[in-house]
This record gives structure tokens, sequence and C-alpha cells, in this order.
């Protein structure tokens, strides 16, 4: 360590000048990608401020009113709402976005917009009241749709391989973003007194194997056959059960140490609860980055057609061997 890294050690790269790097090896990018990633970095920042000031300021508890979904909304998965589409209205890049919250597509009033995002801002909302980890989760695509003209249900049934970035937030015991675009998956750890991300996982890599499984037991009887079957292997394998309900919380956790998060179809949710285009594709486009699998039980989840905007999917996400064991049950 030279004198003066001891006096005063640098601070890392931090995700602005990070994706400033990746700019710049690709000469033909025009910016406007990055430009957006900084927009969504910037709304976490500020769903990271009230998410940590949530218990101070009577700002939890439902806000009285339902999402599409028929499910209560927190009044943080409406201010996350807002933020979230204000950041993309401003940023100029984004021509449309669905969100969980929203039915229809939302228009940025920017039809020059080259991009299209679909997001759920706070996922594991319900978990918002009783102060553990929560996330944004969000997918971009390039639209199909010529620049200038109003974007259409067509430029968000691209398909998961379409994705030209995903990402999510943690919003956990430290607040991380992690994203791809295609070139590895890279974290960034919030930095709350110098309000910056800063790079802390260069590319990771899943283990191929591991020993959790994440999945709402309490359903078991409600399963599908072949997730009822896979349990009960993971019950004979003594793996460690660990299920926060909050899908980003229990993604992160697994794609660390090596595990699979399982949210079969039930009784309950026929095609599953987990939704495919703010949820899934994204999720399974960084498993699929960082060298782990994600399935429906039949496909990979990147190559489900979509259908809907709000289409729901059962996904089974996690390492890459365990994914296998899991499909010789179906
Ligand atoms: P949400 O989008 O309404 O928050 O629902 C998604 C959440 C996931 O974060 C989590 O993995 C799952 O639903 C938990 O569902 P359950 O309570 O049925 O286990
Ligand atoms: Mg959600």
């Amino acid at each position: 360590m030279t004198k003066q890294e001891t006096l005063a050690m640098p601070v890392g790269v931090t995700l602005d000048r990070f994706i400033k790097r990746q700019q710049s090896a690709m000469p033909a990018a025009s910016g406007e990608l990055s430009q957006l990633l900084r927009d969504i970095a910037l709304a976490g920042k500020i769903i990271n401020r009230e998410v940590n000031r949530a218990g101070l300021v009577d700002i939890t508890g439902a806000f009285g009113s339902q999402n599409v979904q028929g499910e209560d909304q927190q009044k943080l998965d409406v201010v996350a709402d807002i933020r979230f589409l204000r950041a993309l209205k401003n940023g100029g890049e984004v021509c449309a976005v669905i969100t969980e919250e929203e039915d229809e597509i939302t228009y940025t009033d920017n039809d020059n917009g080259k991009y299209v995002v679909a997001i759920d801002p706070l996922d594991g909302s319900s978990n918002i009241d009783v102060n553990v980890s929560i996330g944004t989760i969000f997918s971009i695509y390039r639209r199909v749709t010529p620049i200038g003209s109003k974007a259409t249900l067509e430029d968000f049934m691209q398909g998961g391989r379409s994705q030209v970035a995903a990402g999510y937030i943690l919003y956990g015991s430290s607040t991380i973003l992690v994203y791809t675009t295609g070139h590895g998956v890279n974290v960034f750890t919030y930095e709350n007194s110098l309000g910056e991300f800063f790079l802390s996982h260069n590319e990771i890599c899943s283990p191929a194997d591991g020993s959790i499984y994440s999945v709402n037991e309490g359903n078991y009887n409600d399963f599908v056959s072949a997730a009822r079957s896979y349990i009960v292997n993971c019950h004979l394998k003594e793996y460690a059960g660990r299920y926060i309900g909050s899908l980003v919380a229990d993604f992160h956790r697994n794609l660390l140490k090596g595990g699979i998060y399982l949210y079969p179809e039930s009784k309950k949710y026929p095609q599953g609860k987990l939704r495919l285009l703010y949820e899934c594709y994204p999720l399974a486009f960084i498993a699929q980055q960082a060298g782990a699998a994600s399935t429906d039980g039949y496909q990979d989840v990147l190559d489900i057609v979509p259908r809907e905007l709000h289409q729901r999917s059962p996904f089974y996400v996690g390492s890459k061997n365990m994914v296998n064991d899991l499909l010789l049950h179906f």
C-alpha cells in the first residue's frame, strides 16, 4: 500500500464511472442506455431514502386502494411507482413504461425515446411494515415501433431474450443495485454518506451447485406434483430452507451462495404468482448472465412467449445443477 493510500483509501469505482467505461468500450453506443440506467439509479436512491425513513414518517400501511391484480397497495408501493415513472419521464430516453401498479401502458410524452421499461417499483411489499428487505426489479427493451410514433403493446411483447438490460435494487441490510447489459452481472453497494453506488462485486459467477431451497412451503399441498416431488428431494438431501418472501432478497442470496427459488403453479395461482415481464424475465436474464438458470418447468423462462402485460408464470430460478435436478421431476 502506498503512503497516500494509507492516509486516504481510494473509494472505488462509482456506478456512474462504471457505466461511462462500459459505454466507451462500445463505440457504437449513443449514451442513451447509460443515461437511462443513471435515471433508474437516481430513483433507487430516492426510494432508499423513503424506505429508510418509512417507520418515521407514517408512510407505511395500506393506501386504501388496490392494484390491477386486486392486491392492497401499500403507501410505499405508490410512492415508488410515482418516483420511478417520474424519473423515466424526466430522463427522456424512454417512450413507455409498464409497472406492476398500473393496468395499462404509461406513456412518457416522449415518443422519441428509444426504450421501453417494464418495472416492479417495489416488490415484496407485504414486507414493508415489518422492516424486511424489499426490492425494485426492472427490464429494458429497445422499442420495435418507429421512433417518433406512439409505443404499442408490441414493444413490450418482444420476449425475454430481447432485453437489452435488466436489474434490481435490493433495499436490505445495505442497499445494492445489480444489473446486466448482457456482458456479465455487476453489483453496486450504496454508500449513504456519499450518496453514491460503488462497485462491490465485479462479474459475479453464481455457484453451479447449492444447498438452499426457497419456497412458500405452506402452499405445499396446492403445488403441482413435480414441485412437491422436488421439495421432498430437498428434504432428503437436507437442504436448508430459506424463504424471506421478498423475491429480490431470496434471489440475490441464492445467486451469491448457491440455491434455488421456487414459485410453482398452485390451486390459488394456476399460472404461478409472479409476473413474467417485470419479475421473471429480468431475474432470468441476470441468472443466465451469472451462470445460473431458470425455468417454468418446461422451458427456459427467457423463451416463454409473452401474450399480455401482466402475464403470470411459474418461476424456478437458481443454481444450474439444482434447476437441472428440478427438471427431472417434471
Ligand atoms: P408482490 O409483487 O405483490 O410484492 O408479490 C411478489 C412477492 C415476491 O417478492 C415473493 O417472492 C412472493 O410474492 C411471495 O409470495 P407468497 O407470500 O405467496 O409466498
Ligand atoms: Mg412484485
